[in-house]
C-alpha cells in the first residue's frame, strides 16, 4: 500500500491515478492538505494531511498499513524564492517529517529532487550524474540537502530511499504551481486558446524537460527496481527533452501554422532558468534501472496539443 503527499498537485494528481490502475485503488492513499471540491471517496481512499504535522502523518501512514511514502509535497521553485522562510518550513519539515515516519514503519520511501539541484557553476551540457550542486534558489538549496537527508536516512537508518532529478514536467490534467519551467505548459494552452504566447522565459534559454507519462513510468520502475542494483539513490539525472521556447513554437506550427510566440521576459524566472543546466546526463538511470524516456518533442506536442484541445470540447 501506497500513501502520496501532495495528491491534488501537478505529479501528485496524476501519480495517484497512475499507481491506481497499476496496484488497485484501494492500495494508494492520496493526501493533501485540502480535498478537491468535487472529491468522490469511489476514486479511493483519501485524507487530509498536513506533512509539516508529523504526528499526523504517522497516524495516517499506520492506520493504512502503508509499505511506501511517495511525498510529493512542496514549494516549486518560483514561488518558493518569493516565500523563502516558509519553502524551507514545507519543503524541509514535510521532507524530514516523511523520512521518520518511512523509519518508523519501515516503509519503501520516494521523493523527487529537481534539476533545480544544480547551480550556475554547474557543468550545463550533458551535466553529470555526480557534480557539482550549489544552486542559487531557495528551491535549489531545499532539494540539495533533500538528496543528502535522504542519501543519510539509507546509509544510517537503511531507509530504502530512492529518488530521481525532475526536469520541467509538461502535463494536461493539473497545472504546475509556481514553477520556472510552467511555459511549456502555458504554451500548449495558449496555443489551443490564442494560437499565441507571451512567454516569461528567453529565447535560447535551454532546460530539460519530460511528458508526465514518461515521469509517472519512471517513478513505478525506479521503485520496483532490484535496490542491490543501484549505485545511486537521491537522486537520478533523469531528461527526456533539451528546449527552448523557439523549440516548442516550432514544433507547435506543424499542427497551428499560424501560432506566434512573443516574449516578455521576467527577470526572476529567468535568472532561475539560467542558473539551471541546458541538459543533463541521464545515462545512471538507464544502466541501473533501465530509464528509457517515450516522448520526444514531437511526439509530446501531438499528444499535448490533442488532449488540450478535447479539454476545451467539454
Ligand atoms: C519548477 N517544475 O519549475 C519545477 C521543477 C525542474 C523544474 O523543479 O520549479
Amino acid at each position: 500500500k501506497i500513501l502520496v503527499t501532495g495528491a491534488l498537485g501537478q505529479i501528485g494528481s496524476e501519480l495517484v491515478t497512475k499507481l491506481r490502475e497499476t496496484y488497485g485503488k484501494d492500495n494508494v492513499i492520496g493526501t493533501d492538505i485540502k480535498k478537491r471540491e468535487d472529491h468522490n471517496d469511489a476514486d479511493g481512499p483519501f485524507e487530509i494531511v498536513d506533512v509539516t504535522d508529523y504526528d499526523r502523518l504517522f497516524e495516517v501512514s499506520k492506520e493504512y498499513e502503508v509499505d511506501t511514502i511517495m511525498h510529493l509535497a512542496a514549494l516549486l521553485s518560483a514561488k518558493a524564492e518569493a516565500i523563502p522562510k516558509k519553502a524551507w518550513d514545507l519543503n524541509m519539515g514535510g521532507l524530514v517529517n516523511a523520512l521518520e515516519v518511512a523509519r518508523e514503519l519501515d516503509l519503501q520511501f520516494f521523493t523527487p529532487s529537481s534539476i533545480g539541484a544544480f547551480g550556475p557553476n554547474t557543468p550545463k551540457d550533458d551535466t553529470p550524474q555526480d557534480t557539482i550542486q550549489r544552486p542559487t534558489t531557495m528551491y535549489g538549496v531545499n532539494k540539495v540537502a533533500g538528496e543528502l537527508l535522504c542519501d543519510y536516512y539509507f546509509a544510517r537508518f537503511g531507509v530504502d530511499t530512492r529518488g530521481v532529478r525532475f526536469p520541467g514536467l509538461i502535463s494536461y490534467v493539473t497545472p504546475p504551481g509556481g514553477g520556472t519551467t510552467d511555459y511549456s505548459v502555458e504554451i500548449y494552452y495558449e496555443a489551443v486558446k490564442n494560437k499565441a504566447y507571451i512567454s516569461y522565459i528567453g529565447e535560447g534559454t535551454f532546460m530539460d524537460m519530460m511528458y508526465m507519462p514518461d515521469a509517472l513510468n519512471a517513478i513505478i520502475q525506479l521503485m520496483e527496481a532490484d535496490g542491490s542494483k543501484l549505485v545511486h539513490r537521491n537522486a537520478f539525472n533523469i531528461s527526456a527533452i533539451s528546449a527552448e521556447p523557439e523549440d516548442f513554437a516550432k514544433a507547435i506550427q506543424k499542427y497551428i501554422p499560424e501560432f506566434k510566440l512573443d516574449y516578455d521576459v521576467d527577470p526572476v524566472r529567468q535568472e532561475i532558468a539560467e542558473s539551471w543546466p541546458n541538459r543533463i546526463d541521464s545515462s545512471a538511470a538507464t544502466e541501473e534501472w533501465g530509464f528509457k524516456a517515450e516522448y520526444d518533442l514531437d511526439k509530446m506536442t501531438k499528444d499535448m496539443l490533442a488532449q488540450v484541445e478535447a479539454k476545451f470540447q467539454k
